[in-house]
């Protein structure tokens, strides 16, 4: 059992942390660079201590001052949150070298996942569905106009050590596959220091579905069906619902044991998150994350689990609290992000809160480390925070963020909070009817 915690983030996502240590009776420990000094984090925790200067680099980043914040305070246990640390391998091993455990999946396991084609292969190995593609790197130009001409056009050229979108292009046909295939090697180059790519079969229109899964690190492990995350912008997730609304309870049930059974064969520990493309009835794996993702509210609220809670005790040695058959959907979850952006083009937007003012009332659920007369940091994401809103069915769940999203204010800044309001109003928004581009194709459209 842990006594102390530290939690090695920042915002929304410390408080989520902090609040789950609460309720378990053990100790919270925040950490904060500068800039964050009067940040609700480090109000909200038992004990805090100062990494460093504002850029993350020189504090939420700094292995060497997380590792020493944990050896003054005592705290035996590290939560990274999201970002920052949370999918660093070599944090994980420093960690283990210096006796604090990790919460969240083995060294081994993140680096597994972090090397993009190693997650495919050993995805494919493990029976999960994959997007057809090069097996491997595509080391040559004459190499890849033989995989496209395999696999057929377009295809998709991806960075080996990209994820969430960075270093991808696109060829329509072999007159584009040269430029693509040249460009997406030199980003690489430039943006990882690793020019290995690979190509998969271009999916035209197809939806963001990612699993949520939970290993013991033992062999155990289950599903908590998906996550339609198809509303982006840039890569970055706006809007996130639970279940997805095109998923069938046969089709869910069909992903939902691949993907426990996978986890429970790598032995994996902790939560996981297997992210898909989802065409025309059929799931195609993309990429796997190891940490507990922005979006796991929407998961808690339909299954009545609280996931960091899991999470630590799974990280204490306990097997999960619950099994399979314990785990089933209550109603539809929705979640939007309130970003500090100034709208038509998301341009960030730091300063003061002269008012905030959260709504409640039931199935409603606001993460947020805002209070009245609070900085924003010009540093860091611009995630202020999230509105989980939770109904018996979807219908239920979209009038309740209307509702919720008329309570909410937000002083002082510009935020997200204008696009919500519109966006519920559209007819493909109230059905469901989106796939990955339909936000983009929209915004184009409402802002021009
Ligand atoms: C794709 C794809 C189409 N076909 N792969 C973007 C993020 C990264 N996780 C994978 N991405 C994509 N991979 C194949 N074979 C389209 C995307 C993609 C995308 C995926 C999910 C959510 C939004 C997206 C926006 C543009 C492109």
């Amino acid at each position: 059992m842990f006594d102390k915690i530290l939690i090695a983030n920042r915002g929304e996502i410390a408080l989520r942390v902090i609040r789950a240590c609460r309720e378990m009776g053990i100790a919270s420990v925040a950490v904060h660079s500068t800039a964050d000094s009067d940040a609700m984090h480090v109000r909200m925790a038992d004990e805090s201590v100062c990494i460093g200067p504002n850029p993350s680099a020189d504090s939420y980043l700094s292995i060497p001052a997380i590792v020493a914040a944990c050896e003054i305070t005592g705290a035996q246990a590290i939560h990274p949150g999201y970002g920052f640390l949370s999918e660093n391998a070599a944090f994980v091993q420093v960690l283990e070298d210096h006796g604090i455990t990790f919460i969240g999946p083995s060294a081994e396991h993140i680096r597994m996942m972090g090397d993009k084609i190693t997650a495919k292969e050993t995805a494919k190995n493990l029976g999960i569905p994959v997007v057809p593609g090069s097996d491997g790197g595509v080391a040559d130009f004459a190499t890849a106009k033989t995989v496209a001409a395999q696999i057929g056009y377009p295809v998709i050229i991806k960075a080996t050590a990209g994820g969430g979108g960075r270093g991808m292009k696109v060829a329509r046909d072999e007159s584009e596959l040269e430029v693509a295939f040249r460009t997406a090697r030199s980003e690489a180059k430039a943006a990882f220091g690793n020019d290995e790519v690979y190509m998969e079969k271009y999916l035209q229109r197809p939806r963001h579905i990612e699993i949520q899964v939970f290993g013991d690190g033992k062999g155990n492990a289950v599903h908590l069906a998906e996550r339609d995350c198809s509303l982006q912008r840039r890569h970055q997730k706006v809007f996130e619902e639970a279940p997805g609304p095109v998923i069938t309870p046969e089709q869910r049930a069909r992903i939902g044991k691949i993907c426990a059974d996978a986890i429970a064969k790598l032995g994996y520990s902790g939560a996981g998150t297997i992210e898909f493309l989802f065409e025309d009835g059929e799931f195609y794996f993309i990429e796997m994350n190891t940490r507990l993702q922005v979006e796991h509210p929407v998961t808690e609220a339909i299954f009545g689990v609280d996931l960091v809670r899991e999470q630590i005790r799974v990280a204490e040695g306990y097997p999960l609290s619950f099994t399979q058959d314990d785990l089933s959907i209550n109603g539809h979850a929705i979640e939007v992000r309130i970003n500090a952006e100034k709208l038509p083009i998301f341009s960030p937007c730091p300063g003061k809160i002269t008012q905030y003012h959260a709504p409640g009332g039931l199935g409603v659920r606001m993460d947020s480390a805002l209070y009245d007369g609070y900085s924003i940091p010009p540093y860091y994401d611009s995630l202020i925070g999230k509105l989980i809103v939770h109904g018996r069915d979807r219908p239920e769940a979209l009038s309740r963020l209307s509702r919720a999203l008329g309570e909410l204010i937000v002083d002082g800044v510009d935020t997200t909070i204008p696009l919500f309001r519109q966006l519920l109003e559209d007819p493909d928004i109230q059905t469901g009817d989106y796939s990955i581009h339909w936000l983009e194709k929209w915004l184009a459209k409402t802002y021009g």
